[in-house]
């Protein structure tokens, strides 16, 4: 059975498919076209991993997964970090026709169990690396707690759960059993704004087009070595134009943990990497390390930096080129679907003071007033947009659409902007309640239902405070029965099990909380104290 999500309306669906956007190719074309390929696809450490064994590897898997009953339409909860293992889990589901939620390995109980509350899913694929899965407890609660979950398969297990031995084990080929091209393939994690974290059901079509297009604007080829340093399952590192990219053109993925300079920047030198995509702490730390002894000549092979996820300060825009030796672009996107890039052949004030235009014709884009009508041309509005890879619902939420889409299909992203006459879009703020800690996004609501969640907390808030190297940290404001110590929120909320980068920074103690006229915490006043506070305590 297909999975429901919110289709394209017909006469959009119809202009997309005749200007070819749409291909009506499966996802796995990205990979089954260089099937016989003696080229190298991934370097996960010591592993080189060609497109032929890739292709076979994800097959075997798929075949296994059907051999034990999963069929197409089926869910999965994925959560594999920077190895070679989430590409054939990844591969092999699309083969199966099973889509995946792709955890990031960060996530931890809270979030697992919120997307499995979502999706009930018939297959669970993991690392025996992740605190969570050292032991078979949590486990044995997914599987208590769903019923339906029929098959675990866990890197790094030798045992009965080997994902391994899935992928190793000579399997009788049963054929694809890839969904259709316009339906659901995978879901996509959003950056969320409210208490659950959403999921963005992503079709074939949209997706491979979104993959294609930034692959033609980046310019990337079979010689294209792209080192993936940042969460391989974000939408930013898998698909703008990220490995998946990169693959479509045949080039090269190497694989690394963490985007620290120690460790990429031997990687960059030993396999001669050309492209790379960062977030903005990530630059900064970059642009300081080459300042230090050999820096700049181990990065000599790298032509292209990506720049995402978060604001890009113009002051560091402008030191890329010069201090890391690269050309910059900057990318502004979305795991609901708009991507805007700077072009490689932008001038120099574009790249370095825009996040870019939208990269498809067919995106409408435009900046909306308060009341949803079209600001003047230059003025600050909120993003809204459609278009053939922008989503038209978020999976099984109708309240949330109804508030995040407007009567004509058009998605607000919560991101003031401003566009010039050229089309350029320049981010310079945020209306959705989310805080972007370097790239990551943490939704307030979210963790302050977990702080309502303890009994001496009477009332709480979390504000983004501005903070040089992440651009944003972020802040609680608790009203307590008692004083609360920073180590005691954040121990309260690892209890819980929430990802570490979404535990607050800072923790205030106050005696009430300001509220709006509608008694809604007052989350203006409240960044204002803190950044006064924190200038007066300097
Ligand atoms: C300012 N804010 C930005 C930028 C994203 C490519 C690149 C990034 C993402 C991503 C992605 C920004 N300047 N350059 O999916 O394919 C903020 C905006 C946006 C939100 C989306 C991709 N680039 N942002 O970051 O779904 O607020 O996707 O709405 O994680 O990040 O977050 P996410």
């Amino acid at each position: 059975m297909a999975i429901p999500f919110n289709r394209w309306p017909d006469a959009l669906a119809a202009r997309y498919r005749e200007k070819g956007y749409w291909a009506e190719l499966p996802l796995t074309d990205i990979l089954t076209r260089h099937a016989d390929s003696e080229r190298t696809a991934i370097i996960d450490g010591e592993r080189h991993i060609s497109y032929r064994e890739l292709n076979a590897a994800s097959s075997r898997m798929a075949a296994a997964l059907q051999r034990r009953g999963l069929k197409t339409g089926d869910t999965a909860l994925v959560q594999l970090g920077n190895h070679a293992e989430l590409f054939i889990t990844l591969f092999a589901l699309l083969k199966a026709g099973v889509a995946p939620v792709n955890a990031l390995f960060s996530h931890q109980r809270t979030e697992l169990t919120a997307y499995a509350a979502q999706i009930a899913p018939r297959l669970l694929v993991a690392d025996r690396a992740h605190a969570l899965f050292r032991n078979d407890d949590f486990l044995n609660q997914l599987r208590c707690d769903y019923p339906t979950l029929a098959t675990i398969a866990l890197r790094g297990d030798d045992g009965e759960y080997s994902l391994q031995s899935m992928i190793d084990t000579p399997q009788e080929n049963v054929g694809t059993r890839s969904s259709a091209p316009d339906e659901v393939a995978f879901f996509q994690l959003s950056g969320g704004s409210t208490g659950t974290p959403k999921l963005i059901p992503r079709t074939h079509n949209d997706y491979y087009y979104s993959i294609r297009r930034s692959a033609e604007i980046c310019r990337l080829n079979e010689h294209t070595r792209f080192l993936c340093a940042i969460p391989a399952a974000h939408n930013y590192a898998l698909s703008s134009p990220g490995s998946l990219g990169v693959f479509y053109c045949q080039g090269c993925v190497v694989l690394a943990d963490d985007p620290s300079a120690t460790l990429c920047f031997p990687l960059i030198e030993k396999h001669q990497v050309n492209v790379t995509a960062l977030v903005p702490p990530a630059v900064s730390l970059w642009l300081q390390a080459v300042g230090e002894e050999n820096g700049n000549r181990q990065l000599a092979s790298l032509r292209l930096l990506q720049v995402g996820g978060a604001r890009f300060p113009e002051a560091l825009a402008r030191r890329v080129p010069s201090e890391i030796g690269c050309q910059l672009q900057q990318v502004f996107g979305m795991a609901e679907g708009l991507v805007n890039y700077t072009a490689l052949d932008d001038d120099d004030e574009h790249i370095f003071t825009t996040q870019g235009r939208p990269m498809c014709p067919d995106d409408e884009v435009w900046a909306a007033d308060e009341n949803g009508d079209p600001v003047a041309p230059g003025e600050v509005g909120l993003l809204m947009t459609r278009g053939p890879y922008t989503f038209r619902g978020y999976y099984n939420s109708p309240e949330a659409n109804a508030k995040a889409f407007d009567a004509d299909g058009f998605y607000c992203s919560g991101d003031l902007i401003v566009i010039d006459k050229d089309g350029y879009i320049r981010v310079v703020g945020r209306e959705k309640d989310q805080i972007n800690r370097g790239g990551e996004k943490i939704a307030a609501e979210e963790i302050e239902n977990l702080l309502h969640r303890h009994e001496d907390i009477i009332h709480a808030a979390l504000v983004s405070m501005d903070d040089e190297l992440m651009g944003e940290k972020s802040c609680a404001f608790i009203v307590g029965r008692r004083p609360f110590r920073p180590v005691d929120i954040r121990r309260w909320l690892r209890e819980l099990g929430v990802a570490d980068y979404k535990l607050p920074d800072k923790v205030e103690n106050v005696s009430e909380l300001p509220l709006t006229h509608v008694g809604k915490p007052d989350k203006k006043r409240l960044r204002q104290l803190i950044a006064g506070r924190r200038l007066s305590t300097n």
